[in-house]
């Protein structure tokens, strides 16, 4: 039986994590690890002098794991510079952010390489390798270059940008070039493999995908699709009843002291759209003097990549619009905005979003985003809240019975909340039953097998592509 290989950045199983803080993604790749007696690859998130490709082996809970280390130079280079200041800012929309240095372009060569070799005498002959996200584009191509020919598939978790702002990387056909030696591409949406599509026709004169997805440049062919991640049901809908999650719902619901909750949830990032939520927030307030003192908005922001300039400006003017709004509207006893940066574990996560009568969720641009279906998960299915959901987030493509929103219209936003708040019982139940439906259907275990099977030589359905209409 063929192995799965999970390669990625980090490796987020580790012993010294508690059960309430296992992400998802990592325990539905788990599942697929254990299944197949794979194995998890990924930098330790330690740094050494010099690399040595020494490979740390542990097994955690059935799963082996193996991370290595990197230099200090390689850490800065590849994750802080190509990774965290180049890709992510381009694949986000976010040229004016974008940092370009020859420097990161080589860290994250030399990083990939490291990989390469370090991982494949690791690979048996029939393992199926699943490489994630942006960190990791050109891994497929040095792992060919060490004579790897096994089924090798790339998932990326963020979007992929259309092509007038693609062509602003110097490297953007170096870095095309080399998703070319995967066998298969996933995306998150159709939006993003029709965005890959146009940048093959429009900068390289390349056809369209046939109608299983196979596309062919650079002498090989690769196929595409989209596979829209999803959530564990079960861990928000049991965790938000389970002993943490009742007694943080408990201490929300005393803290609501007959308020209704607007909820946000988020790493604190320019693509997912705070500022600009807070600002609509303010909005709403100012219009409707009858909800002043009746709600409150809780946006929980877990710090994030604050080495990065962009993210401390962007802290800093959060703390200047949270303290701007709560000095005009608050008083003695209500703070219209709780902003809070620390972190909660899963469980009471869930409790949270039982407690709050409204989700918003408006980033700019986001792949899929998981918060969405991790608040609908958690609702109580006789008294739902309601979701408002951006139009830019990947999962507005299957969650069209949230409301939805432009985050760039303070206004609409203003006029969403405004209308969640109002929402009548019957409404919000409807709304609720038909997105909870497609959050079960499509959930972590869909995506993960659904990507395995295409990955798999001749099996599978077919993966879902841009005129597929999702
Ligand atoms: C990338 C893509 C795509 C947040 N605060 C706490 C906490 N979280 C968890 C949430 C959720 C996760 O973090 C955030 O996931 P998102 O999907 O919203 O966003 P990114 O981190 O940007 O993820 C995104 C995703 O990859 C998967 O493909 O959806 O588009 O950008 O799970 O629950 N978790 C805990 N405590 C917190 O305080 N335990």
């Amino acid at each position: 039986m063929s192995r799965l290989i999970v390669v990625s950045n980090r490796v987020s199983l580790s012993n010294d994590v508690g059960a309430g803080s296992i992400g998802g993604l990592a325990a539905a790749l788990a599942t697929a690890l254990r299944e197949s007696g794979g194995l998890w690859f990924g930098w330790s998130g330690e740094t050494t002098p010099t690399f040595s490709g020494q490979i740390g082996l542990e097994r955690v809970g059935g799963v082996t794991v193996a991370k290595v280390d990197l230099e200090p130079q390689d850490v800065d280079e590849y994750y802080n510079g190509y990774a965290n200041k180049t890709l992510w800012p381009l694949f986000h929309d976010r040229i004016d952010l974008t940092a370009y240095e020859r420097s990161f372009d080589a860290g994250y060569a030399r990083v990939n390489q490291r990989f390469a070799e370090t991982l494949r005498p690791l690979i048996g002959p029939d393992d199926l390798v699943w490489v994630h996200d942006y960190h990791l584009a050109p891994l497929a191509r040095d792992l060919r270059a060490q004579g790897v020919r096994n089924r090798i598939g790339f998932f990326l978790h963020i979007p992929w940008p259309a092509q007038p702002l693609l062509v602003t990387l110097p490297g953007h056909r170096k870095l095309v070039e080399a998703l070319f030696q995967y066998d298969l591409i996933g995306f998150q949406t159709t939006e993003s493999v029709s965005a890959f599509v146009g940048y093959l026709g429009a900068e390289l004169g390349i056809a369209p995908p046939d109608a299983d997805g196979r596309v062919t440049a650079f002498g090989r062919t690769v196929r595409l699709g989209a596979f829209p991640i999803g959530i564990n049901v079960e861990d928000f809908a049991e965790g938000a009843r389970s002993p943490t999650g009742e007694e943080s719902h408990q201490r929300m619901r005393d803290s609501l002291a007959g308020r209704q909750m607007i909820l946000g949830v988020d790493r604190l990032d320019y693509s997912k759209g705070l500022e600009e939520r807070f600002v609509a927030y303010e909005q709403f307030l100012g219009e409707h003097e009858e909800q002043l003192e009746k709600v409150f908005l809780l946006q929980i922001a877990t710090l994030s990549r604050d080495y990065v300039e962009a993210y401390q400006d962007l802290r800093a003017r959060l703390d200047a619009v949270a303290g701007r709004i709560n000095g005009r509207f608050g008083t003695v006893d209500w703070v219209p905005l709780r902003y809070v940066n620390s972190g909660f574990r899963q469980d009471e996560l869930a409790g949270i979003y039982r407690a709050a009568r409204v989700g918003l969720v408006t980033p700019l641009r986001d792949g899929m985003n998981l918060v969405a279906k991790e608040y609908v998960a958690s609702q109580d299915p006789a008294d739902p809240g309601v979701l408002i959901l951006s139009r830019f987030a990947g999962a507005a493509g299957q969650m069209a019975d949230a409301l939805i929103v432009n985050p760039y219209d303070r206004e609409g936003m203003a006029e969403a909340i405004q209308q969640a708040l109002a929402m009548p019982l019957e409404e919000r139940r409807r709304r609720w039953e038909a997105l909870m439906r497609g959050v079960t259907a499509d959930d972590t275990a869909a995506w993960r097998e659904s990507f395995i099977a295409a990955l798999k030589p001749e099996t599978g359905r077919r993966p879902r592509l841009a005129d597929d209409a999702a």
